[in-house]
């Protein structure tokens, strides 16, 4: 190369940088469309950081897996029912994503459950399979499951701000599926404005999964002690996605919302007397949710602000939701 041309080349790249950071996101697919070869590479890297030992010293977690967990039970008040739910659990998908690629081999994506076609109908979904899935029903008093890769995993976070050794349990709902319905995603994508939306996600299809896989799952605290949280939340990214991209420039701005979660609410676990109450104004200025927000993730990942996660192909995120259909 001529000094020219090698000038002209350092220059494309370092605006194709600064034009493009996110040139080749990375693609979330719904868990219905992946090949069986594509399932059980997902299942295995969590497996694998099942079998990681765990090293942030977190209140606890004895696993990768845990230390996952951890996040949310740390932080339960602290990011729902505020404007920092949908963020939060984006950065925390995210970090979870990142590990399973980073330090468990695997070479896809995060996927999601595609929640509308088993609605009302969860009992037979086939993400419940025992080969290619996440294992069935529980059973017994306890509700464990008992079937599928996840069968024997022992949870050492949970139920709620306990930590006890426990099975992940199960206790399928049909009826309460029904708020994972097509229905109620349309209704929710048709919001104006971010605080309708966010509040339909959380309290429509965010319920839907939780409630309709029961046991562990609609425990709002401890719930990612059962692997499915992750593909249910990343769905609810998606739903949110789908609705920032309607407006997309506005949208990628558009916080606010209370950052105070209010003490018990109702499904949710009580908050004990040694969890002191979360004051939720962590970056944020007063009482309401901005996008210098900051979003802990305890160790497992690089924090990062509320800002930072707006766009999902932005400096610091580079993913795609790829639909069903296509
Ligand atoms: C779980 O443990 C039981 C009893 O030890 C064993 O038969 C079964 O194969 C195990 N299942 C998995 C998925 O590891
Ligand atoms: C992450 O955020 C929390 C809460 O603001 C803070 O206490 C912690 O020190 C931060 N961690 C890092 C590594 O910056
Ligand atoms: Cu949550």
């Amino acid at each position: 190369m001529t000094d020219f041309t090698r000038v002209v080349f350092l220059f494309f790249l370092a605006f194709s940088a600064w034009a493009a950071p996110c040139t080749n996101p990375g693609k979330r697919r719904a868990w219905h469309t992946f090949s069986n070869n594509e399932k059980l590479d997902y299942i295995n890297a969590e497996l694998c950081l099942m079998k990681k030992p765990a090293s942030l010293g977190l209140p606890g977690a004895k696993t990768r897996f845990d230390e996952f967990q951890a996040i949310h039970q740390l932080q339960a008040y602290a990011t729902h029912f505020v404007g920092a739910f949908l963020p939060f659990h984006r950065a925390l998908l995210a970090a979870h994503e990142t590990a399973l690629r980073n330090e468990c081999s695997y070479t896809g994506y995060q996927p999601y459950w595609y929640e509308q076609r088993d609605a009302g109908k969860f009992k037979s979904s086939i993400i419940f399979d025992a080969t290619y899935g996440f294992g069935g029903d529980g059973s017994g008093a306890k509700g464990c499951i008992t079937t599928g890769p996840f069968a024997n995993y022992t949870n050492a976070l949970g139920p709620a701000y306990q930590n006890t050794d426990h099975c992940i349990d199960r206790r399928i709902n049909d009826m309460m599926s029904q708020s994972s319905s097509q229905r109620e995603v349309d209704a929710c994508l048709a919001k104006k404005d971010w605080i309708s939306a966010w509040n339909c996600i959380e309290a429509m299809p965010h319920a839907g999964g939780h409630a309709g896989v029961g046991g562990q799952m609609q425990n709002g605290v401890s719930s990612p002690g059962d692997p499915l949280f992750y593909l249910h939340h990343t769905w609810l990214d998606k739903i949110w996605w789908d609705w920032q991209a309607k407006d997309r420039t506005k949208r990628v701005a558009e916080m606010g919302g209370t950052n105070i979660a209010p003490d018990n609410s109702p499904g949710f676990p009580p908050r004990p007397a040694s969890i002191p109450r979360p004051t939720g104004a962590d970056g944020d200025p007063g009482t309401t949710t901005t996008l210098n927000h900051v979003l802990n993730m305890y160790g497992n990942a690089p924090n990062r602000t509320i800002g930072e996660v707006m766009d999902i192909q932005g400096n610091v995120l580079c993913y795609e939701y790829v639909e069903p259909s296509s």
